[in-house]
């Protein structure tokens, strides 16, 4: 049997990428459907090929491989859907859609829940003046993630970018029409992702991406290209252990007068201690809006 990765997962078939390069069409096999592990992009498994190589998509179509086996992923997302990457880049724009901290905060949550690294990309920084610019990083100083600031139509920001990109297997996560596609289009000359305007009386994106998609990059690594979304529910969580994935309050474990502190109305509790400087009041924010959820959530079970 072959090995190899989902670069690709449309209407029942999947595009499995070989380390020797090839990329052949394949259906998975019964029981991996029965035991209900979907397969998503990312998934590295064991398929046997078809017999003849393809000379058609038509063709592929009749002739395809088979999926037999799922190696155990590294970890995974649910939305974005994607298995086995080492980074997420959350993007968020500066303008047209406006920026969503919280939505950033949410994917930053998923990210350290399956120990993956994360940054935050800003793009669309044409689009801003610099005093606005100034404002805007002021609200995230400090920020527990690096910052990129870009723009796919300057070319601000993207050797920053491609430099955090290279050697890693990472995923682009965002609303949709912040400019993911534009950006890995702008990164990497030859590359003809489809991108959509963004409309006119709502300034919300169109959608443009349908489907996670794998791409190897020329200088090392490869990103996977999502469609973008604007709501997210919390992954399974104990309120309890929210913190543990706020890195910025690690600093503070255990200083908080109470033992069991969650720090929401607690006295004496080191987080709040701390507000507006070494944390910062909009994550701290999220942090009591995530609380919330999580609680409510555990009521209704
Ligand atoms: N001014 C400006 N426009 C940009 C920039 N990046 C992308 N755009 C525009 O924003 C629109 C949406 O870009 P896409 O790349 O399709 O956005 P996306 O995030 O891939 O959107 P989905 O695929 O729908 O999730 C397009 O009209 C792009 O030309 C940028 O840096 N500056
Ligand atoms: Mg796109
Ligand atoms: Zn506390």
């Amino acid at each position: 049997m072959n090995q190899g990765t989902i670069i690709r997962a449309a209407g029942g078939f999947f595009t499995v990428y070989t380390v020797t390069g090839e990329s052949y069409l394949c259906r998975a096999r019964g029981n991996l459907k029965r035991d209900n592990q979907s397969l998503m992009v990312g998934d590295r498994v064991l398929f046997v090929p078809p017999l003849k190589p393809a000379l058609s998509a038509v063709a592929e179509a009749i002739d395809h491989g088979t999926i037999e086996e799922l190696i155990p992923r590294k970890n995974s997302l649910n939305r974005p859907n994607v298995a086995n990457v080492d980074q997420l880049a959350v993007v968020i724009s500066l303008k047209q859609p406006s920026y969503d901290w919280q939505l950033a905060s949410r994917l930053l949550v998923q990210a350290e829940k399956e120990g993956m690294e994360a940054l935050l990309c800003l793009n669309k920084a044409d689009l801003v003046e610099d005093d606005e610019l100034y404002e805007i990083e002021k609200q995230l100083n400090p920020f527990p993630y690096r910052v990129l600031i870009s723009s796919a139509h300057s070319g601000r920001g993207l050797d920053s970018l491609a430099e955090r990109l290279s050697g890693k297997c990472s995923v682009f996560a965002g609303p949709s029409g912040v400019g993911k596609s534009s950006l890995l289009n702008s990164l990497q000359p030859g590359l003809t992702l489809k991108t959509g305007a963004v409309s006119d009386k709502i300034k919300r994106g169109r959608h443009t991406t349908r489907q996670a998609e794998l791409l190897p990059l020329n200088f090392g690594g490869s990103v996977v290209d999502t469609p973008g979304f604007s709501r997210l529910e919390l992954a399974d969580l104990k309120p309890e252990n929210l913190a543990l994935l706020f890195p910025e309050f690690e600093a503070y474990s255990g200083r908080c007068a109470f033992r069991d502190c969650q720090h929401l109305t607690e006295p004496r509790c080191a987080i709040r201690q701390h507000l507006g400087d070494q944390i910062n009041p909009l994550r701290y924010g999220h942090y009591c809006y995530f609380m919330d959820e999580l609680s409510k959530r555990q009521e209704v079970y």
